[in-house]
């Protein structure tokens, strides 16, 4: 931009628009999801003109899910750009989503006039938007001034990845960016973060103590939670394991760190393990609900000892005693480990390991003849039985699950064997992360997606189709259409004409909504329907959605987690 001045000196001029979008690509931050309108739709068009990739969304909370899975995958902060009060509300569920599961991610939301929204003078979408995200997310800033963009910037980048990742909010008032200042100064105010997540080396005596619970250990076991696989210390963890020869159990979106097919996978014999473990080292997992937070019945009467492994100081002894707290990041800790080990190191007793390969290899064998099935309409084993084979055959296709049956089927169902590879509803069990997640996925990593949805969770987020259409993603949707929430088989139990709660319209055709926007619909009724329709899909690359029908009466109230739902004592038929 360049401007000639009163005393005809010729001065190159910048402004807040092109700063801010300077201040991104010199981080190497080069794609950003959003919804477009007043005051950032400018912004979108000059950052597409300066070659970032700008993906607008239909809906701002699954640019937002993009953003905290794209920043789960890359280690770089995943960007959801929105409009004031309405559009920042819709992406800070996924910022708080992002902070909840550790993603960096930075929401970056234009807001309207300081003076009047201060003054609650009714400005346009007023809201005061910094004070609202603050308590919902990692870090919130807010930048008045052009020349406090580049550090602006650097703060939000050093905050959503340092330490323990999560979300940042950026907030930038409408008037930041039409703000101009001379090029020259403009462009050396920009600050290229060096280092952002440094590395976090273990204390010595914090490494000794692990390895003297490890030695001491007859039932050890490794809990692989989704930070190990965030951490990309794919090789030293895979070492650890195969070198200490102890168990491992990986939690949802852990799967794949090492193939769910490794003989050391306790996978398939969770409940054993974590029943008779008695030394337990947790990298990158918490002892949060999805763990029965370290107790009770889940965890058996064998008393446990815990080595934990989290870049977080404050997550140890957060639900039971840590013996052996090992603070550091993942990369570091676990190469500490494995250099103590030493030469010396002898395999757990054989008779745990054994005991748990045998539990293995029964849960496995008890479950192959379910996953043959062909009946018709599909259950839940049938229809993944089938979908299991083709993430066998493509391993790099990257998974994404929701749903409540159709989540937690396809977690034991599907093994998978590449980190980083099934992406989900992650620690709050949100519904929803669907589309954006999927959409994000193809973008980032350029790899095949198949998404497997609930009917139910489908619907959060299915306008995002058109997205996946009008960006020609290889993104392949399989709705498991039962009907209804859990099941499609409930009935209103006052006898009235309405709806059971948890019931949807009868067989609809989720397939026929992405022949709208251009994409192939496809209707399965059969393991085989289903096989042949995600390969072809995998294949062409084209966008897909299989509208594949389940039984409505498959499967159960809240998956696998019906034991959280409160019971009424006083209960009115
Ligand atoms: O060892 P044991 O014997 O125990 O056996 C275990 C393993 O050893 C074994 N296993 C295997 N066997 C053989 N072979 C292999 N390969 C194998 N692998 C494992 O299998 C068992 C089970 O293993 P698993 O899964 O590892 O263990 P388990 O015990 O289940 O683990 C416990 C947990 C807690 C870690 C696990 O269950 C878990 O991760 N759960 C996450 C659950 C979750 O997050 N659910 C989502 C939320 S549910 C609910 O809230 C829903 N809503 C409300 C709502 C939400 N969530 N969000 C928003 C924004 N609004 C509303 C809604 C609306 S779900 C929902 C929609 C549902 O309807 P849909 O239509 O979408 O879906 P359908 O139900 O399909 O209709
Ligand atoms: P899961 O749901 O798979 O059990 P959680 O989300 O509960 O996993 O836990 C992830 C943990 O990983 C968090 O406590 C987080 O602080 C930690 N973490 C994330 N990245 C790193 C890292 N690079 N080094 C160490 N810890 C990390
Ligand atoms: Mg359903």
């Amino acid at each position: 931009m360049s401007t000639t001045n009163a005393d005809t000196e010729t001065e190159t001029l910048t402004d807040g628009f092109h700063l801010i979008i300077d201040a991104l690509k010199l981080n190497d931050i080069n794609t950003i999801y959003g919804v477009p309108g007043i005051p950032i739709t400018d912004f979108g068009r000059y950052a597409q003109a300066a070659g970032m990739r700008v993906l607008s969304f239909r809906h701002e909370q699954h640019a937002g899910y993009a953003a905290a899975i794209a920043g789960y995958l890359t280690q770089k902060p995943g960007i959801c750009l929105t409009v004031s009060a309405p559009g920042f509300l819709n992406g800070l569920t996924a910022l708080a989503h992002a902070t909840t599961n550790c993603f960096p991610m930075i929401l970056i939301s234009g807001s309207s006039e300081r003076e009047i929204v201060d003054l609650q003078q009714g400005d346009y979408e007023e809201m005061d938007q910094l004070a609202i995200a603050k308590g919902l997310c990692k870090d919130a800033y807010r930048i008045l001034h052009a020349e406090d963009i580049g550090i602006g910037i650097a703060r939000a980048i050093r905050a959503a990845v340092s330490g323990r990742p999560g979300g940042v909010y950026l907030d930038l008032p409408a008037k930041l960016f039409g703000q101009v200042m001379n090029a020259h100064a403009g462009a050396n105010s920009l600050v290229k973060v060096i280092d952002p997540a440094p590395r976090q080396l273990p204390a010595p005596e914090a490494v000794t103590r692990a390895l003297n619970e490890l030695k001491n250990a007859k039932r050890p076991l490794i809990i692989l939670g989704k930070g190990a696989a965030y951490a990309q210390a794919d090789a030293d963890i895979r070492a650890f394991v195969e070198k200490s020869g102890i168990p491992y159990l990986p939690m949802s979106m852990a799967k794949g760190l090492l193939p769910d097919t490794h003989p050391l996978s306790a996978g398939a014999a969770r409940s054993l393990a974590l029943k008779e473990s008695d030394v337990v080292v947790m990298i990158g997992a918490r002892l949060n609900w999805l763990l029965s937070h370290g107790k009770g019945k889940s965890w058996g009467t064998t008393p446990k000892r815990f080595i934990h492994i989290d870049i977080e100081p404050r997550e140890m002894d957060s639900n039971v005693e840590i013996v052996a707290p090992l603070v550091g990041d993942i990369g570091s800790c676990v190469s500490a480990l494995l250099s103590g080990l030493g030469d010396n190191w002898s395999a757990p007793p054989a008779d745990w390991t054994s005991a748990l390969r045998e539990k293995v290899e029964t849960n496995v064998a008890r479950m192959a003849p379910k996953l043959r099935n062909n009946n018709v309409p599909m259950d839940y084993h049938g229809a993944l039985g089938a979908l299991r084979t083709i993430i066998k055959e493509r391993p790099d296709a990257i998974l994404v699950n929701e749903g409540a049956n159709t989540l937690d089927f396809a977690r034991s169902i599907i093994d998978m064997y590449q980190p980083r590879k099934r992406l989900d509803v992650g620690t709050w069990g949100v519904m929803g992360i669907g589309m954006g997640t999927a959409i994000a996925a193809a973008v980032e990593t350029g790899k095949p997606v198949l998404a497997i949805e609930g009917d139910s969770a489908f619907g959060f987020s299915g306008m995002e189709i058109e997205t996946i259409c009008r960006y020609n993603l290889p993104v392949c949707v399989v709705v498991f259409n039962n009907n209804g929430i859990y099941r499609g088989t409930d009935v209103n139990p006052s006898g009235g004409p309405d709806a059971a709660t948890t019931v949807f319209v009868k067989d609809a055709r989720y397939d026929r909504m992405m022949e709208a926007f251009g994409g192939v619909g496809v209707y399965a009724t059969t393991p085989d329907d289903l096989t042949r329709a995600v390969n072809e899909a995998m294949d062409s690359g084209r966008p897909t959605l299989i509208n594949a029908v389940i039984d409505e009466k498959a499967g159960t109230e809240s998956g696998r987690i019906g034991n959280l739902n409160p019971q009424s004592v006083v209960s009115k038929k």
